[in-house]
C-alpha cells in the first residue's frame, strides 16, 4: 500500500510539474497588496498530496506565496496542526491573528483567499 501511494505522488507530482500553471501578469502593486494581505498565514501539506497540489496550483497561478509547512516530513509541523486544528489532515490554512484559525479543505481555502484577494479564480 505505502509503494503505491509512493508510486502515485510521484505521478501527481510529475504531472504538476509538466503542467504547472503560470502565474498571472498582475501588477507589481496588486502583488505587494496580496502579499501584504496573507503574511499573517501558513499552509501545512504534504507535497504529493493532491489536494494540496490543487491549492499551491492556485497560489502559483495567482501569484500568492503563503510559507508551506510539510507536515509529511516534519513531525514537529504535523504535531502543531494537530494540537493547533484538531486532526492531521492536509492541506489546511492558518490564519495567525488574536484568534488563530484553522481552515480544512483544499476548495474551502481556495474560495477564502479568492474572495479575501478579490482574485475571481475559484471555480
Ligand atoms: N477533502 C479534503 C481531503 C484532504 C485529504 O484527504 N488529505 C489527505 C492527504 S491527500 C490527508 O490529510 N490524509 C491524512 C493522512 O494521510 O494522515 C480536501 O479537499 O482538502
Amino acid at each position: 500500500m505505502n509503494i503505491i501511494r509512493f508510486i502515485l505522488g510521484r505521478i501527481i507530482l510529475f504531472l504538476d510539474w509538466l503542467t504547472s500553471p503560470k502565474p498571472k501578469n498582475f501588477s507589481s502593486d496588486k502583488i505587494k497588496h496580496i502579499q501584504e494581505k496573507v503574511k499573517n498565514m501558513e499552509i501545512y501539506e504534504f507535497k504529493a498530496c493532491p489536494f494540496c497540489v490543487r491549492v499551491r496550483r492556485y497560489m502559483k497561478k495567482n501569484n500568492i506565496s503563503i510559507t508551506t509547512k510539510d507536515a509529511r516530513r516534519n513531525t514537529d509541523y504535523a504535531q502543531e496542526l494537530i494540537k493547533g486544528g484538531g486532526k492531521l489532515q492536509v492541506p489546511c490554512l492558518k490564519i495567525v491573528s488574536d484568534k488563530t484559525e484553522w481552515m480544512y479543505e483544499s476548495k474551502d481555502i481556495i474560495s477564502f483567499l479568492d474572495n479575501y484577494l478579490e482574485i475571481n479564480d475559484a471555480k
